[in-house]
């Protein structure tokens, strides 16, 4: 077995599936060491040996009705390992079909069959966590996982204490022996990969549901405290104070309305957020208006700007102009679609700012149709968690766990409808058990005739919902 490691170590490393040197992860972090074993598909004599020492890891006591890969590159591995071992396949799609059946799970199974786990790499071990919840909530029994690269990152650990066997092939620092006992790279290249590996080790995590959830029964004081951004903590802090997850969408075209809006909506709101490019009358006097309303009644200001572009434009946009958003908004929102660079371009904007700025990553959109599903999602979150001026997501459902960020769900209305522009609402009580922290409502207030009875209804909706949730 040692020497058919060692053998496949230095195949693996000469079809570029290891490689060394100065790599950016997906989500925007620095790595000496790249490994993707996508490439193994084009070399079927290798995948198929890969594939078949990979299954002498399985127990063999333990019976197994079932092999699931986890998307993407475990896949192939998985389908030739059910086929040489004549045991089925399931597979777990990344995201539920928008069309036909909806199913998660695509394969035959039974509730109680006993299922292995294939994956090719693990660094904090989330995706196979992901691939496990969902195999559990189907009724299946996962056995064990196995696993080709241990990145040595935390993942072992993240998986085991969720009760999950994980046997891997290689650790990498068992891989950088085997290539450097062969003479493939250096001393300085092992030493170099060893230092990242000291230093560069996940949080733990535990199954998705129980962390996510555990998010939710915290109170917004508790939570202020594990903020890791002080605008992030203020916020809370109001909330809890004020008894308030009101964001108000001021999306009004005159700036005496909007200022109007903000006097009576004030005293019951954490946030009033505006779209400045829709005001026709914009001048630096209704800002010093709007910044002395948010003083006296205690709110705070966001642009709802939802950058996107790279770096060295949101950074422009940002900061000069006619707008100016750098000098007044508390909050602003940016689509991560860009990358990590954009998170860069908007620090370079407000580097000269002295008060607490912070950012609200739209993840997740309300509207119908959105693109942002699946891995935008998850790659959002990852990639979002590089930055320390993240204060939350914009988001429509409890996707992520850290108690020191802010779920900002809008669509939101009294009663669950839609407009006919492809918005979605849901009422207040879902949207705070689908994890909202706060609330953003426009129309819901800014139409209605009663302006503040109406921001007390939705105020003491969601406030008693998040009462429910916290001490059920
Ligand atoms: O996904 C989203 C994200 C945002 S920020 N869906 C949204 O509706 N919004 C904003 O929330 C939108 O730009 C608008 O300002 C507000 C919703 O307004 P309403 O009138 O539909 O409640």
């Amino acid at each position: 077995m040692e020497k058919q490691l060692e053998e496949l170590a230095i195949m693996l490393y000469e079809i570029d599936a290891i490689k060394f040197g100065d790599f950016v992860t997906k989500v925007g972090l620095k790595t000496p060491v790249y490994v993707d074993l996508r490439t193994i598909i084009s070399h079927p004599k290798i995948f198929r040996q890969l594939s078949s020492i990979l299954w002498t890891l399985h127990d063999v006591s333990e019976h197994a009705d079932q092999i699931c890969g986890v998307p993407y590159t475990a896949l192939p591995i998985a389908s030739l390992i059910s086929v040489e071992s004549n045991i089925p396949m399931v597979i777990r799609r990344k995201e539920a079909k928008s069309y036909g059946t909806k199913k998660l799970i695509e394969g035959k199974y039974k509730a109680g069959e006993k299922c292995i786990i294939i994956e090719d790499v693990i660094t904090s071990g989330s995706s196979v966590l992901e691939v496990v919840k969902d195999l559990k909530h189907e009724g299946l029994i996962i056995t064990e996982a196995l696993v080709v690269m241990d990145r040595e990152q935390g993942g072992r650990k993240n998986i085991e204490n969720s009760g999950i066997k994980i046997k891997s092939l290689y650790t990498l620092t068992q891989l950088l022996h085997y290539l450097l006992a062969a003479g493939k790279i250096t001393p300085a290249i092992v030493e170099s990969v060893e230092s990242y590996l000291a230093t560069c080790t996940t949080a733990p995590l535990k199954l998705l549901n129980e962390s996510t959830n555990e998010r939710l029964k915290m109170d917004f004081t508790s939570r202020s405290k594990l903020a890791k951004n002080q605008l992030t903590s203020k916020i809370f802090e109001l909330m809890d104070m004020k008894e308030t997850m009101l964001c108000l969408a001021a999306d009004l075209t005159k700036t005496d309305s909007i200022l109007k809006l903000a006097e009576i909506a004030g005293p019951h709101i954490a946030i009033l957020k505006i779209h400045v490019d829709i005001i026709e009358d914009f001048n630096e006097e209704f800002i010093k208006q709007l910044k002395n309303l948010s003083l006296k009644h205690r709110f705070f200001i966001m642009e709802d700007r939802k950058f996107a572009d790279i770096g060295n434009t949101v950074s422009l946009q940002c900061s000069k102009g006619i707008y100016k958003i750098a000098e007044w908004a508390d909050l602003i929102t940016v689509h991560p679609v860009a990358g990590p660079g954009i998170f860069d371009g908007l620090k370079n904007a407000l580097k000269n700012i002295s008060e607490d700025r912070g950012i609200f990553v739209v993840t997740e959109m309300s509207s119908e149709g959105t693109l942002t599903a699946g891995n935008y999602v998850t790659d959002s979150l990852k990639m979002s968690a590089t930055c320390n001026l993240i204060v939350g997501h914009v988001c429509q459902s409890n996707i992520f766990s850290d108690p020191g960020l802010i779920q900002l769900t809008p669509g939101v209305k009294l009663a669950k409808a839609s407009d006919d522009l492809g918005q979605q609402y849901n009422t207040p009580e879902s949207v705070v058990n689908a994890g909202a922290d706060l609330a953003v409502v426009g129309r819901g207030i800014t139409d209605a005739t009663d302006k503040l009875a109406t921001i007390l209804k939705y105020k003491k909706q969601l406030w008693s919902a998040y009462r429910t949730r916290t001490c059920p």
